[in-house]
């Protein structure tokens, strides 16, 4: 409870910035800003007025359309929100493609359409080039839900987003300053060049490094390792070739973070090069006991998909149309409030290290 009011209140705080950032972010990397509608209002849907007293329907259809099929923390996250659909008396389904990308996400979306789908929820690829269709969807009245990666606010009609994106960018560059005690070159390995919550949040990190506490450091290089793991390990052995003075690397990708730590504990690096950014307890566990990676974070993926699930059918049932201020159960997580932009906050992060890592399994 009070963990979700102080996200709310962050995130009223910080969501002008977080927008005038996103907006900036959109058009990097080849995205489109035609469909970038930035007044927070969806096309369709968002006009009919909520009854909160309305009760979960049966029988919904939800589809779970992550960026990719095959990365471990978006099966978590879809998983329980399957399970969450089941508690409601819904059927939940993933699908998607097996490359992380924003034209392959296009083809499923259509065909959830023809399917007639009550809900898609969608981890986006790129903030625009899914819009068109997630539009033909909302027209048909199926609902849209954005969860872990947003699209442009007028494709959805809501975000469920894990914590305050600028809690998330900031806490990175804070926690891998204090292990490098200010100095050094630090170089961020990402996921696809146009997702949404990775740019959101490297946003946040430049910002945070224009301060002067980080004077002495410098971030001489993001790459990408696409959410795939081979090119992530590469790309990382590439990085540390390339910058031999290079002290630090942020990977905000639970995929990257992994084949990062891989690289580097078979390697001279180990030890010398502070890891940090955001992945999950099982797959890191080992680089943590084999002293490769002190800390990482992450919120709770199974808690993201469970809300996701019951947000949408909050949806889908008419109790909320996606407007500021309109409250929905999220069955055993309590209660939600939609913020600006369609936006709901899971909560704060948790940082784990050698001393809690034991506790967490997922
Ligand atoms: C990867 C994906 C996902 C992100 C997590 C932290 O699995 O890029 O979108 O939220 O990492």
């Amino acid at each position: 409870m009070i963990q979700r009011s102080s996200a709310r209140r962050r995130a009223a705080a910080t969501a002008a910035a977080v927008c005038a950032l996103a907006v900036t972010l959109a058009g990097c990397g080849g995205t489109t800003k035609k469909d970038t509608d930035n007044s927070g209002k969806a096309d369709s849907g968002s006009q009919a007025k909520a009854n909160p007293d309305a009760p979960l329907k049966k029988g919904l259809k939800l589809a779970f359309l992550p960026k990719q099929i095959n990365n471990p923390y978006l099966k978590i996250l879809d998983t329980s929100g399957i399970g969450a659909a089941r508690e409601f008396g819904g059927k939940g389904k993933e699908v998607g493609p097996s490359d992380a990308s924003a034209s392959s996400q296009v083809s499923y979306i259509n065909t959830l359409v023809q399917q007639r789908q009550d809900a898609i929820l969608i981890a986006a690829n790129d903030p625009n080039a899914v819009c068109g269709p997630l539009k033909q969807a909302m027209k048909k009245n199926i609902k849209v839900v954005a969860y872990d990666s947003d699209t442009a606010p007028a494709c959805r009609q809501l975000f469920i987003n894990q914590a305050g994106s600028e809690e998330i960018g900031r806490s990175q560059v804070q926690h891998l300053a204090k292990q490098l005690d200010y100095k050094g070159e630090i170089a961020i390995l990402s996921a696809t060049q146009n997702a949404t919550n990775q740019n959101t949040w490297i946003g946040f990190m430049k910002d945070e490094l224009k301060k002067p506490a980080y004077k002495n450091m410098k971030l001489v290089k993001t790459v990408y390792g696409d959410d795939d793991d081979q090119k992530s390990f590469q790309e990382t052995q590439g990085l540390l070739k390339a910058y031999p003075k290079l002290k630090g690397i942020i990977s905000p990708t639970t995929v990257g973070i992994a084949a990062a730590a891989r690289y580097i504990s078979d390697s001279s690096y180990k030890g010398k090069v502070v890891l940090n950014g955001l992945g999950t307890p099982n797959q890191m566990r080992k680089y943590v006991k084999d002293g490769t990676v002190e800390q990482f974070a992450l919120w709770d993926p199974k808690k993201l998909g469970y809300l996701g699930s019951y947000a949408a059918a909050a949806l889908a049932s008419g109790q909320i149309t996606g407007a500021e201020g309109e409250k929905f159960k999220a069955g055993k997580l309590g209660e939600y409030t939609v913020g600006k932009k369609g936006e709901v906050i899971l909560g704060p992060p948790t940082v784990f290290d050698k001393s809690n890592i034991d506790k967490f399994h997922f």
